[in-house]
Order: structure tokens, then sequence, then C-alpha cells
């Protein structure tokens, strides 16, 4: 690994790729060009407080080419987070999920092609579809691709321009396909941060369907040090799956929140299911543990719940103005 590299990161003022960028300014030498749109789930203000002479943002589309280009060819390196991300919202109108998942890696995927770029692609456990509940199985790098929904859709797309640019161009590709992650700076859309912050507002948690739907949860900062890990240490070509054995089904993770809050675990609403709502997703990381040598920090769910809500709880001026819009969004579906 070279000593300080400039790594390009998009989406880096989204969840994830915020969490990102604090994580290599904290853990490298390496420089960041954050390109971000600035949609509704980006924000500034999540990449507050750090050093300027590491970490600049241009705000920009994944889609322009042009624009891309220019970046692209500046760069040792590009970690692509920027998506549409919410499977609700892909319900409702899955036209810019085309557009930025599918459109804006083909243009990524060009720009480095073109310029010789290493590429490191994020993407989701859901591209495999789901399991059942009573299955034992787990999702592997060979469990074939079953999307169900447009996002999942859009980004199970993406993952196949990568690997057919790495394999037909030879595009120095990995990807990453990680389960349900939280932590901070997570959009209250989701379903974590939209319990916690229902909470605080006095408003009841809202839980879909049954609520036995299974998600393997992760928290943000250990799938960012798995992501730095495959950018570093992973083999070109290949793709890793990222998760840290945390299944639990959601009606368990809203009882928690809800206990570790002070609340009775009992207090919230059953709302109608989501369409296509996946049963269970689980992953198998097995390669990026025994040979990446990386692990999980964050093994307690509820311990990591309740600095989630700690967070949550501090920083209202973070997540308030974006609490009521989503909220009216959601009351239109009944949700
Ligand atoms: P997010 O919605 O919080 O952030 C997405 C970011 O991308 C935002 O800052 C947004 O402004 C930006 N963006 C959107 N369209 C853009 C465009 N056309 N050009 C430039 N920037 C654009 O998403 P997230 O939860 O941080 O997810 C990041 C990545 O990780 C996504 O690719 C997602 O599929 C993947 N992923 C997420 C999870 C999860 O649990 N959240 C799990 C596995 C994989
Ligand atoms: O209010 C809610 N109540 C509820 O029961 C919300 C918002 C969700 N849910 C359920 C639906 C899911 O079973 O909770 C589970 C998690 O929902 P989301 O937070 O919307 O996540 P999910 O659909 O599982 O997708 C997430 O993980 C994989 C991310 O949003 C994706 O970007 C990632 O790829």
């Amino acid at each position: 690994r070279t000593a300080s590299r400039h790594l390009l990161v998009t989406g880096g003022a989204g969840f994830i790729g915020a969490n990102f960028v604090r994580h290599v300014l904290r853990t490298t030498e390496d420089r960041v060009t954050v390109l971000d749109k600035l949609t509704y789930a980006g924000d500034l203000s999540s990449l507050a407080g750090l050093d300027e002479h590491r970490m600049n943002l241009v705000v920009g589309d994944v889609c322009d080419q042009d624009l891309v280009h220019s970046l692209v060819a500046r760069a040792d390196a590009v970690v692509h987070f920027a998506a549409e991300s919410h499977n609700d919202n892909s319900l409702a109108d899955p036209a810019p999920f085309v557009q930025t998942n599918l459109v804006g890696t083909f243009t990524l995927l060009e720009a480095v092609r073109r310029h010789d770029v290493r590429f490191h692609h994020v993407s989701t456990d859901e591209v495999y579809g789901d399991l059942e509940l009573e299955d034992l199985a787990r999702f592997t790098e060979a469990t074939p691709y079953n999307p169900s929904s447009p996002y999942s859709a859009s980004k199970a797309g993406a993952d196949h321009l990568v690997r057919a640019w790495s394999r037909s161009f030879g595009v120095a590709a990995t990807l990453s396909n990680c389960s349900n992650n939280y932590g901070p700076y997570q959009h209250v859309e989701k379903f974590v941060p939209r319990q916690i912050t229902n909470v605080l507002d006095g408003r009841r948690p809202k839980l879909y369907g049954d609520g036995r739907n299974v998600r393997d949860w992760i928290h943000v900062e250990d799938h960012c040090a798995a992501v730095l890990r495959v950018l570093d240490r992973g083999t070109i070509g290949r793709t890793y799956l990222i998760g840290a054995d945390g299944e639990h089904d959601n009606i368990t993770v809203m009882r928690a929140i809800l206990e570790l809050m002070g609340q009775d675990p009992a207090a919230f609403d059953h709302v109608p299911d989501r369409a296509g709502h996946d049963r269970r997703y689980a992953i198998d990381a097995g390669a990026v543990r025994s040979e990446l040598g990386w692990s999980p920090t964050h093994v307690d769910l509820r311990a990591g719940l309740a600095d989630t809500i700690e967070w949550y709880r501090e920083h209202q001026d973070w997540w308030r103005s974006k609490k009521a819009v989503t909220e009216d969004r959601y009351a239109e579906t009944g949700r």
C-alpha cells in the first residue's frame, strides 16, 4: 500500500460515505476528494470539522461525464458509495435509482477505464434477494443474484457492470456487498434512526408487517474498516461479502430500542408491510475475515444501539430538519 494516496470518494456526504471519509482521515495519511450531488440524503454537515488540507468536497453528479473524467484523472483510487439507497423510495419512484445507480456507475467505470485508476464498488447483500426464515443458509460470493426491489435490482445491475468492466476491459476493480448498517449520520428514513427519532419526538415507532423480517446488522465503522481493507489488500476482480454475524428480526431490534430509551417495549404501531418485502438477509463473511484479517469491533448490537441512541440525542441539529419531510413522505403511504 502506498504511503499516501488521493482517493475520490463518491457519495461521501451520505451516511456510510461520511463515516468512511472520517475513518480514512483518522487511520491513514490519504487525501480525499468527495464527489456528492447533495441530494436529500447528502449533508455537508456530516463532513464538518475535517482537516481542509486533506479533504475537499466537489458538489456534482456521478452521471456528469466531464466532471467525473476530470476528477478520476487526478485520483489514485475511486471508492464508489454514491447511490439512491432507500427501498421505500425506489417503490415510490424508481427513476433516480436507474439513473444514479446504473448510469452513474457506468460513467465512473468508463472514466477509470480511460485513466487506468483503481476502483472499489460498494454494494449490498440485497442483490442476492432473500432467504427463508427457516433456512439455515447464508449468502456467499457464489450465491446467484435475485434482487427483489427497484433499489436492489439497480444495485445488482451496477455490480454486473463492474464485473464486466473488470473482466472485459481489465479495470482494476473490487466489489463488496455488505449487510444492513447502523450508526451515526444515518438518514432518519432508515429503520434504526427512524425509530430513535420517533421516540425523541414523542411519535410512536412504526413496524412493517409482522416484524419477523431478519436483517444482519453491522456497525457502520466496521463496514468502513472492511472497505478500506479490501481497497488495500483485496484481490483485483474479486467480490467480498461484509457482515458481522448480527442477525435479528425487526421486532427484536424495535423492542431493544424502546427498552434502551426507557420506554414500554410494546409502545409501537404496526403499519402495512412494504411491497415485495425481503424476509431475511444473512452474510457469510468468511473470506474477508480469513483472507484479509478483518473482524468487527462492535459485536454487541445492544451496545451499538445504545451509542447510536446517544448520538441522535446529542445531534438533534443534524437530523431535525430532515424529520418532518421524511414523516410526511411516509404518511402518504400509510407507513
Ligand atoms: P445514503 O443515501 O445515506 O447516501 C448516498 C449519498 O450519495 C448521498 O450523500 C447523496 O447525496 C449521494 N448521491 C446520490 N445520488 C448521487 C449522484 N447522482 N451523484 C453524486 N452523489 C449522489 O446511502 P448510504 O446508506 O450511505 O449507502 C452508501 C452506499 O452503500 C450505497 O451504494 C448503498 O447501496 C451501499 N450500502 C448501504 C447499506 C446500508 O445499510 N445503508 C448496506 C450495504 C450497502
Ligand atoms: O419504519 C420502518 N419500519 C420497519 O419495520 C422502516 C423504515 C423499516 N422497517 C423494516 C423494513 C426492513 O425489514 O426494517 C428493516 C430495515 O429497513 P430499512 O432501514 O429501510 O433497510 P433495508 O430495506 O433492509 O435496506 C438497507 O440495508 C441494505 C439499506 O437501506 C440499503 O441501502 C442497504 O443496501
